[in-house]
């Protein structure tokens, strides 16, 4: 056997097993994934409810900034999971008590983005602490923030579309 021959099978060989191979597995790091939920007490625990089994869900901690709520320079950190069920939990480890605002997405088409319509409202399933409706103006951290104590905290999430 030629190493020209040799050569040229790997390479039908690596086209065969490309072709054989399932849909690409979603695109989630291993600093994205949830902390170990009851690890800690210095955690906050988010309940994310309307969660469907497609696509990755995206959960974000905010701290205040002098720099705009949901952007990524007043983003703590982020938690990107493969999306389960309804009720889905994730966890926070949190440096120290304080002032913190949650946004999550329901990334259905798991491209690492919130998806946006034309008038940059949401194309996908989202939620923020508030519980208030997106309305017009972009939200606040304010209007988005809790405080978190010495035991953590519990908040839940209500993906709306
Ligand atoms: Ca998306």
């Amino acid at each position: 056997m030629t190493a020209a021959f040799v050569a040229l099978s790997s390479l039908v060989l690596a086209q065969v097993s490309a072709i054989g191979t399932p849909a690409p597995s979603l695109d989630i790091r291993p600093y994205e994934k949830s902390a170990e939920c009851g690890a800690s007490d210095m955690q906050i625990e988010v309940v994310v409810n309307g969660v469907t089994p497609v696509g990755i869900l995206t959960v974000e901690l905010y701290t205040p900034s002098k720099r705009d709520f949901l952007k990524k320079e007043s983003r703590l950190h982020r938690i990107r999971v493969p999306a389960g069920e309804d009720h889905q939990t994730v966890c926070f480890d949190i440096p120290e008590p304080g002032r913190y605002a949650l946004a999550a997405y329901h990334d259905k088409d798991a491209d690492r983005d919130l998806d946006q319509k034309w008038n940059r409202m949401p194309a996908e399933p989202f939620a923020l602490s508030s519980h208030k409706k997106l309305g017009f103006g972009f939200p606040k951290f304010e209007d988005s923030a809790f405080d978190v104590g010495a035991n953590g905290k519990h908040v839940v999430l209500d993906l709306r579309e």
